[in-house]
């Protein structure tokens, strides 16, 4: 789960062990998804389970880790997750590939 603290820390950029909505927001302008606040609150929200409009660690953890069926993530799944950043594979995750995730997120779940 390393990488996705790697992941998770890259967007966080005051290292407050939390997204905010606007470093969320920051992360789609660069990613060149940035349409309206709506979107990043849609984004946000799909992040937030407990709803206090951050994303915690444990939430941005328990969203990667778990398949949209609900069923418990496998070793595979996470790895999946954690490919959907790492691009080219190389086993880091790079800011530009945290961008490219989140367009992915954007244009998928919204
Ligand atoms: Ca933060
Ligand atoms: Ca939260």
């Amino acid at each position: 789960m390393d990488r996705l603290r790697e992941a998770f820390d890259s967007v966080d950029l005051d290292k407050s062990g939390e997204i905010s909505e606007k470093e969320l927001m920051a992360a789609m302008v660069a990613a060149g998804e940035y349409r309206s606040v709506e979107q990043v609150k849609k984004t946000l929200s799909q992040f937030d389970l407990n709803g206090d409009g951050k994303i915690s660690w444990f939430e941005f953890e328990a969203i990667m880790s778990t398949p949209p069926a609900g069923a418990p993530p496998t070793a595979s799944e996470i790895e999946a997750a954690f490919c959907l950043f790492d691009q080219d594979h190389n086993g880091r995750i790079s800011l530009s590939e945290v961008k490219e995730g989140f367009r992915f997120f954007g244009r998928e779940e919204i």
